[in-house]
């Protein structure tokens, strides 16, 4: 792979092209016309236009992410996170197209894609799930009474269209059932078109800890140990930390080897992430990414690997790195999402930024695309930057994180930097392992 078209925009189009840049790989970047002035744009090796401002005309816009590739002759196309990433009929037309979608194959997009399909992949594996209806539900009334009744409420209806909280409603008695049922499927049949709905048992106060695999083409999987991202809120991760609070190596080592398995099993290809409820010291598998996290960071911090180049590498058909006896955990890593939005009322606030002063040192690292001047669109996703910082000790990394959100000015537009401090200032999450509610209970939403 000599040249590699970045289909995506922001902070992790950047992070993307210094990847290549240090692998020697050519790089495409793609902008919409409100996106000229992004970091990336100036530093990649060649730009093109693909389209207007909404996102759909410009980073959605398949035709015209294809047409980019094929007047730049770009080998591989790297589609971030977000956006296309995990569209497997993109994956496809990649392929058909010629050129190499770094990432899976879009069988395994589409397998990880429906819920339904993916928890019975990973009960195959031997992959704990929560226990539910194991498959869609049918329309018998009777029947769905008697599935709810033996999981035992509270239970979760979910669609298998959904994921990332999107289509889900919680019923804690049989008088609620039949109508939650249908109000999911109608709501699911109109958002992702697939009425498909299954049932699990509701976990009232879990944590959310995700496992980090890699797999290339020649059966080799690893794992990079588990993050937590319980830290939330309306399903927006906030802020992030690997290895997760009171995991011990056991554990770590044995929920890693069951996700290794299941990659082996699936045939996966390139990076991904298990996504766990955690209960009452129990994992239970909700969904799978396939795609390079927001998050992934903290993961490189607390294992040295370079997690994007290894994706580039599974995607030229280069073995793995590392074999799993290489990889060891090393201290501790927070990542703080810094959003361009109203500290109060958490409304966007693009425009200028007139100011920027990154904060720096040992243990801190800035993956931001911002810069004096730079003007934040109103289009897309507000986050503008990501602080991570890592210490030997949970404390000595949040005390970096303290440290560097205190130097941090972002100056022109508000953004959430008070909250990521009084989250970082947190008398409970200073003692880890709060749960997916704590963030919205302490700003008084549930
Ligand atoms: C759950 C759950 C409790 N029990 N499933 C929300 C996002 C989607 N990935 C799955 N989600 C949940 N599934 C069962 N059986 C609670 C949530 C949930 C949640 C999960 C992870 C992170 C934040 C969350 C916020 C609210 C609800």
């Amino acid at each position: 792979m000599k040249k590699v078209l970045i289909a995506n925009r922001g902070e992790i189009a950047l992070r993307i092209m210094r990847c290549c840049r240090d692998m020697g790989i050519g790089t495409v970047a793609v902008y919409s016309t409100a996106d000229r002035e992004l970091k990336h744009v100036r530093l990649a090796d060649e730009a093109v236009c693909i389209g207007p401002p909404p996102s759909t005309d410009s980073y959605l816009n398949i035709p015209a992410l294809i047409s980019a590739a094929e007047i730049t002759d770009a080998d591989g196309i790297h589609p971030g996170y977000g956006f296309l990433s995990e569209n497997a009929d993109f994956a496809e037309r990649v392929e058909s197209s010629g050129f190499t979608f770094i990432g899976p194959s879009p069988d395994v997009i589409r397998l990880m894609g429906d819920k339904v399909s993916a928890i019975k992949e990973m009960r195959a594996a031997g992959v704990p799930c929560v226990p539910g209806s194991d498959g869609p539900l049918g329309d018998d009334e009777a029947t769905n009474l008697k599935i709810a009744n033996e999981i035992g409420y509270p239970i979760i209806i979910k669609a298998a269209g959904g994921g990332g909280g999107r289509g889900m409603r919680v019923v804690r008695g049989d008088d609620e059932l039949i109508e939650s049922i249908k109000l999911t499927q109608a709501e699911a049949g109109a958002a992702f078109n697939n009425d498909v709905v299954y049932m699990e048992k509701f976990l009232e106060k879990p944590r959310h800890v995700e496992f980090q695999v890699l797999s290339d083409t020649h059966g080799n999987a690893i794992h990079l140990g588990e993050r937590d991202c319980s830290m939330q809120r309306r399903h927006q991760k906030v802020v992030e930390e690997a290895p997760a609070p009171g995991i011990t190596p056991e554990q770590r080592a044995a929920m890693g080897e069951k996700c290794v398995k299941a990659c082996k099993r699936l045939g996966y290809r390139g990076a991904g992430t298990f996504e766990f409820l955690y209960e009452n010291g129990e994992f239970y598998f909700i969904e799978m990414n396939t795609r390079v996290q927001v998050e992934h960071p903290v993961t490189e911090m607390i294992t040295g690997v370079d997690i994007v180049k290894e994706q580039l590498k599974i995607a030229m058909g280069d073995e793995l790195t590392y074999t799993q006896d290489m990889i060891k955990i090393s201290g501790h890593a927070f990542e703080c999402r810094i959003n361009a939005e109203d500290p109060e009322t958490f409304m966007p606030s693009p425009g200028l930024i007139e100011q920027f002063h990154s904060p720096g040192g040992l243990g801190v690292r800035v993956d931001t695309h911002i810069y004096n001047g730079y003007r934040v669109p109103p289009n897309y996703d507000s986050m503008i930057g990501k602080l991570i910082a890592h210490g030997n000790l949970r404390e000595s990394a949040a005390a970096r994180m303290r440290g560097a959100l205190s130097e941090v000015f972002i100056g022109g537009i508000n953004t959430n930097i008070p909250l990521l401090a009084s989250i970082m200032d947190d008398e409970n999450f200073a003692k880890g392992g709060t749960d997916i509610h704590y963030l919205e209970k302490k700003l008084g939403i549930s």
